[in-house]
């Protein structure tokens, strides 16, 4: 049995924004903008298939995976790349990875009780965010 990442997660935490926002090329204006953001991440997970939407006032984001199989993605509204994404699980944690154009490029996904932990790596930047489960 996976973990069970289903649900409404508030953003509580954001380290480190900046420096993965600038590893992908994100224009000044913009991570002006990004990095007053709060986003949202809304998970609905049956078994190994994951819908992840990250809703934010400025831009929303959206994916769609299943576990073990790679997949054409494109950044759409953020770095604006394609990427082949692989996400595997590592235990119960969520390993992704986003072979493309940007070295070292990806992200880990793990739950601690009520937080939802998330690292997003590009090059040689990390950015740790942590969300809390909405009631
Ligand atoms: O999530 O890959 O949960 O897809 C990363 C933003 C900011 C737009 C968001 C909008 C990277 C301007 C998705 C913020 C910065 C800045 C809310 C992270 C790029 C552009 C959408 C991600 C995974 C794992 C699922």
């Amino acid at each position: 049995m996976p973990a069970d990442y289903n649900g409404t997660w508030n953003m509580v935490s954001n380290d480190n924004f900046e420096g993965y926002m600038q590893a992908l090329g994100i224009d000044f204006a913009t991570r002006k903008i990004a990095k007053m953001l709060k986003p949202q991440k809304v998970i609905e997970q049956k078994g190994d298939f994951f819908h992840v939407q990250t809703l934010s006032s400025f831009r929303n984001y959206n994916a769609e995976f299943t576990v073990g199989v790679e997949f054409n993605e494109e950044t759409k509204g953020l770095d604006n790349r394609k990427c082949k994404t692989l996400v595997t699980w590592d235990n119960d944690r969520l390993v992704c990875v986003q072979k493309g154009e940007k070295n070292n490029r990806g992200w880990i996904h793990w739950i601690e009780g009520d937080q939802l932990f998330l690292e997003l790596s590009c090059e040689d930047q990390v950015c740790k965010q942590v969300y809390k489960k909405a009631d």
